[in-house]
């Protein structure tokens, strides 16, 4: 469950949250796909409730209703679709799925697909489950569960949403032929939302129960589900992460916190040399990471001072690190703007998604922000995709906030985060060539749209980023010799 069986030559995930399947699938063929992307994590695909007295909330997807293929994004077909046209491309679709619970309790009770429920009798006919499928006693988790007291964490509810019970069969066969019919869709995996929630004994009889992946969508025969668990774990509390990296992978928190600190100086970037499980992290195979997720960046979930696209230059620091360093299987953010931490994304009255718009310069307009056509974003993921599982080598430091460092003889990247110029002449590991730095431009034609740099017969180059400058970064790698 630790593949993400990933398209040949590619390596890295965007969360298009809140995105609409047709635009997804848009977004594959006119630029995921062509920009070497290896997948998507996608919004959660089932019936959610109608959340009009808080005016449609992003979180109301984290409110099922049922496993009906109906959300504000799109029906079941335009999904299939989407799965299609993407997988055509060489792009995988991960699925949000929420199997811990349903909906809590609320005045309204219409579904994105029509279905009702009777909250008051744990009743959701449209499943079906009923009162015997959710946990007994009723409790609801509190803050301080989480230090002592792993059952309640498990068997209570979160933020009063119904805890169902993973332990009965009928529950688990609901939530298994729920994941199975998305696999022979073509999906190529699924985010386990709140998984430190549900005990991993109960999880592994889900897992085990899932088909191969579709090989009439490309899948090698025997394909298991690649499998990212999300269990925030910081440290100190009764569960720990490692009771679910036996199952598959999970999501590493401490891994954006750490680089946000880093890359807003409360931490030197020297330090960033033993990256890896030496500061604690998750072993490589076993690791989601991201900076941001759609939790942190508003301050749910995790929290903690964690770089978004608010922050541009410290932010896409962050990233390319994340994407220059060979660590962990990298997840970028694709976010609508917001200020309120509540508020959906954009709407018509009626509650209509609005597609995001695409400019001329390729960034996104009508309230999307889409990092992913960030330019210093989607070239490190081409970087990333040239090195391949190139090693770091030729670490170099200031002993301070500049670093730099080859992978291999494919590509080279360094960091200024201090308040001086950065200019030294460097080793790249490079054959001797002139190349286009991909944070500052491209190629184009055959000359760069930002700096050059020219590399001697000694693979060293003068390498400058000056503190002013628009971005932090410096990277060149061997797909873009000029
Ligand atoms: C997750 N991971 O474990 C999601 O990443 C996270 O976004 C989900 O919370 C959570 N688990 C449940 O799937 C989000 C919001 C919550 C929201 C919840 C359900 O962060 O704030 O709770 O989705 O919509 C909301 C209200 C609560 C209320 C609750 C129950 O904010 O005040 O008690 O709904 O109705
Ligand atoms: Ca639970």
């Amino acid at each position: 469950f630790k593949n993400p069986h990933y398209a040949t030559g590619r390596t890295t995930m965007v969360h298009l949250f809140e995105w609409k399947w047709d635009d997804i699938a848009a977004e594959c063929e006119r630029f995921l796909g062509p920009r070497g992307f290896g997948g998507i994590q996608i919004s959660p695909p089932n019936e959610n409730l109608v959340i009009w007295s808080r005016n449609r909330p992003w979180w109301e997807r984290y409110q099922p209703m049922s496993y009906r293929l109906v959300t504000r994004s799109g029906n079941e077909q335009q999904f299939a679709n989407m799965v299609r046209r993407c997988n055509n491309v060489g792009v995988r679709i991960y699925v949000d799925a929420i199997i811990n619970h349903m909906t809590g309790t609320w005045n309204e009770n219409v579904g994105t697909g029509g279905s009702t429920a009777n909250f008051g009798n744990w009743h959701y006919p449209a499943v079906p489950y009923g009162r015997n499928d959710f946990n007994w006693p009723h409790c609801v988790i509190q803050g301080h569960d989480y230090a002592c007291c792993a059952d309640r964490v498990r068997n209570c509810e979160l933020s009063g949403l119904k805890d169902l019970n993973q332990r009965s069969e009928h529950v688990r066969t609901m939530i298994v032929n729920y994941m199975n019919r998305l696999i022979d869709m073509g999906v190529a995996g699924f985010r386990i939302d709140a998984a430190k929630h549900m005990w991993p004994s109960d999880l592994r009889v889900i897992y085990d129960r899932l088909r191969n992946l579709n090989t009439a969508h490309g899948f090698p025969s025997g394909a298991r589900p690649y499998i990212y668990q999300e269990v925030i774990d910081l440290g100190g509390e009764a569960i720990s992460r490692n009771e679910y990296t036996p199952l598959a992978a999970v999501t590493e928190f401490r891994f954006g916190m750490e680089l946000s600190r880093a890359f807003t100086r409360g931490n030197q970037l020297r330090w960033l040399v033993n990256w890896g499980p030496q500061w604690g992290l998750l072993g490589s195979g076993d690791a989601l990471t991201f900076i941001d997720n759609h939790d942190n960046q508003r301050g749910h979930g995790a929290g903690g001072n964690i770089l978004t696209h608010k922050r541009p230059k410290e932010y896409k620091g962050a990233i390319a690190f994340m994407l220059a360093h060979p660590y962990g299987k990298p997840q970028l953010m694709s976010s609508f703007s917001f200020h309120d931490t509540e508020a959906g994304p954009p709407m018509d009255g009626s509650g209509n998604i609005i597609s995001p718009s695409i400019n001329s310069d390729n960034t996104c307009g009508n309230g999307w922000v889409c990092e992913h056509r960030w330019r210093q974003i989607f070239q490190m993921v081409a970087f990333r995709n040239t090195v391949g599982n190139t090693a770091v080598t030729n670490w170099w430091d200031n002993g301070g906030n500049q670093i730099a460092f080859c992978r291999g003889t494919m590509g080279f990247v360094a960091f200024n985060n201090e308040n001086w110029d950065l200019n030294q002449r460097l080793q790249t590991c490079l054959p001797a060539g002139t190349y286009c730095d991909v944070i500052s431009g491209e190629k184009s034609g055959n000359r760069c749209t930002g700096k050059s740099v020219v590399v001697g017969n000694d693979g060293r180059a003068q390498i400058v980023i000056g503190s002013h400058e628009y971005d932090m970064v410096l990277a060149i790698h061997m797909g873009h010799q000029s």
